[in-house]
């Protein structure tokens, strides 16, 4: 079992479960903390941890080209000052979230490429191909595999997915007997707080408001279409917030990525896309919407 899953339908139904609540059931669940508040109390708690922790960067500096490097996140023994804490290594990024008061609230993930990879990145919307494990800033691993696995980023926590398309894949080599060897792939870290993980849900070792560490390593990806639309689904985040749940024309609680009928006309998506296939999206009334998602195009 996968902890860090988010599975999309899972989360339509604890939106629709938490829209339709009675009151009774409403005065007896416990709400869900501020995000901006939680936001806070997660981002001082990453700061003092990437302050006070290293990793072992030595290991990195020059990996043979097709060694899997361990990745090791050491507390700095106190007084010691020639080691160089996570917090000088560190990137930041920062993705709004948007709460059910339709209020948005940036949150800082910090992260680390220790290796770049030599290839293409993913997108958040790719199916990546990875080995990787999750912590907390307590040290407990609460996940891992070091077999790799085939991870859909669309159905994973939002830390994760956006940090892993900051990565690169690498190369292969396939020898006679079908072993797949892999070179010069991405390596880093990912520090997020709980908003992009998964905020007040408890599981497992991982209680409710968890600050996440993942250690990932993407040895390649491909490219996907979830509902074999013929749009790439990378294509179908129409406002380009890099997250695929929040784009759904036609309103019908489907995201783009997963609806074959975009603009819930009737027709499918494949069969008004590219009628002509001229290779260009067609917009038979001109007006800037393509057909498939113009709903009174005809
Ligand atoms: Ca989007
Ligand atoms: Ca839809
Ligand atoms: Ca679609
Ligand atoms: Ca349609």
């Amino acid at each position: 079992m996968n902890k860090f899953f988010q599975p999309f339908f899972a989360f339509i139904i604890v939106l629709i479960s938490v829209f339709s609540c009675s009151e009774d059931m409403l005065n007896t669940a416990e709400p869900p903390r501020d995000y901006a508040e939680q936001y806070d109390v997660d981002n001082d708690s990453l700061i003092n941890y990437l302050k006070t922790h290293y990793y072992n960067y030595e290991d990195f500096q020059s990996p043979p080209a097709d060694e899997l490097v361990e990745f090791e996140i050491i507390a700095i023994p106190e007084g010691n000052t020639s080691l160089v804490p996570l917090f000088d290594q560190v990137s930041t990024e920062t993705i709004t979230i948007t709460n059910a008061d339709d209020e948005e609230i940036e949150h800082n993930y910090y992260y680390i490429i220790a290796r770049e990879g030599e290839g293409e990145s993913p997108s958040v919307a790719d199916s990546t191909y990875v080995t990787y494990k999750g912590s907390l800033l307590s040290g407990t691993v609460f996940d891992e595999r070091t077999t790799p696995v085939w991870f859909d980023l669309t159905e994973l926590v939002r830390g994760f997915s956006d940090f892993t398309t900051k990565l690169k894949r690498g190369s292969y080599t396939e020898s006679t007997d079908g072993t797949v060897d892999f070179m010069n792939f991405g390596a880093g870290m990912v520090f997020m707080p709980s908003g992009l993980g998964y905020y007040s849900q408890a599981s497992g070792v991982i209680s409710s408001y968890s600050p996440l560490i993942f250690t990932v390593n993407l040895l390649t990806y491909k490219q996907t279409d979830h509902d074999n639309d013929g749009v790439p689904s990378i294509l179908e985040d129409l406002n380009g917030d890099r997250y695929l749940i929040n784009d759904d024309t036609d309103s019908d609680t489907l995201p783009n990525y997963r609806d074959s009928d975009d603009d819930g006309d009737g027709t499918l998506t494949k069969d008004e896309l590219d009628t002509d296939n001229d290779g260009v999206y067609d917009d038979t009334d001109m007006d800037g919407v393509p057909d498939y998602l113009d709903s009174d195009n005809s």
